[in-house]
């Protein structure tokens, strides 16, 4: 009978917890007070931005695996290189970062990036650039098994993975650019919110930033912009994008008020009507590739 009423009591404590987590409007996060901020206009992306178009040439995806000196195994990572391409010639390189419950994989399987650069290149809309989509949990098991949300300390850990051993790796094995103006990073929720503290922490390495629906791993808008003219001198894109419905909203709008009080430029648009979901991050791939290395 104890044993039940225990049982019972975890019940109701986890489904307790697990709507918290969910928010207002059908995100994640707990609910937390709107802060008021001039949304950058939103613009649709045009019909057809992300299904496989007949007829064009084609970008190319495959897995590469590094030995990680930081977790101390070999790890994967997703690769796309863009149609025709040329190893004599030099590219640059986006990082592209996961959520939670997703890995290496997660954008190829959920946000097709490789057919909306496919049909970017057709129209001649973006920079030709390399594509890697790592596994952002840098841990020794970095499945997304389990409770998810007890490996964010790992999230914050791929930092260490990402500047230490992948970056070495990718510029060894492709003929990239080593500069600032050559690397961008960006990702959705929890590699939103890695893109943020890691781009805006070493603006030495990343020129280009972007958050799309970023999570609560998000530092505060003063960690991560403790110097303001440093900022506006050295990041050359700070971009978001976050559906109107995410209850994650918060990590991006104080950050954007923030940006906007202290007159650094910064994108922040509300996708209309949508939660936190691919619509919003393949939304965010379609526009922020168009910005970085031009
Ligand atoms: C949280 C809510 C959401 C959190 C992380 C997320 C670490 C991440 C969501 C995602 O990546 O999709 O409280 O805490």
């Amino acid at each position: 009978m104890k044993k039940t009423l225990l049982t019972l009591a975890v019940l109701a404590l986890a489904v307790f917890t697990a709507q918290a987590q969910m928010g207002m409007g059908g995100g994640f996060g707990q609910p937390r007070p709107q802060i008021n901020v001039t949304f950058d206009p939103y613009v649709a992306a045009p019909a057809g931005f992300d299904a496989e178009r007949p007829g064009i040439d084609r970008g190319t995806i495959e897995t590469v695996e590094y030995k990680s000196e930081f977790v101390g195994t070999v790890r994967k990572a997703t690769v796309y290189l863009p149609p025709k391409f040329d190893p004599a010639k030099k590219y640059p390189v986006l990082y592209l970062l996961h959520g939670i419950g997703g890995d290496e994989l997660e954008w190829l399987k959920g946000g097709v990036p490789n057919v909306i650069m496919d049909n970017l290149y057709a129209d001649g809309k973006a920079a030709e650039m390399i594509i890697v989509m790592p596994n952002g949990r840098a841990q020794v098991n970095d499945r997304a098994e389990g409770n998810v949300y007890a490996t964010a300390p790992a999230f914050a850990a791929f930092e260490n993975d990402l500047l230490g051993d992948l970056i070495p790796f990718i510029e060894g094995k492709y003929n990239v650019y080593t500069d600032k103006m050559h690397r961008a990073i960006a990702g959705l929720s929890m590699g939103g919110g890695q893109s943020l503290n890691f781009g805006l922490g070493h603006m030495d390495v990343f020129a280009f930033v972007g958050g799309f629906s970023s999570a609560p791993n998000t530092n505060t808008p003063e960690v991560l912009i403790p110097d303001v003219a440093k900022t506006k001198a050295e990041n050359k894109l700070l971009w978001m994008v976050c559906g109107s419905e995410d209850g994650l909203m918060y990590n991006s709008s104080r950050l954007k008020a923030f940006c906007d009080e202290n007159g650094i430029p910064c994108t922040l648009i509300e996708y209309p009507g949508e939660g936190h979901n691919f619509v919003v991050w393949k939304y965010g791939l379609f526009n922020f590739s168009q910005l970085i290395f031009k």
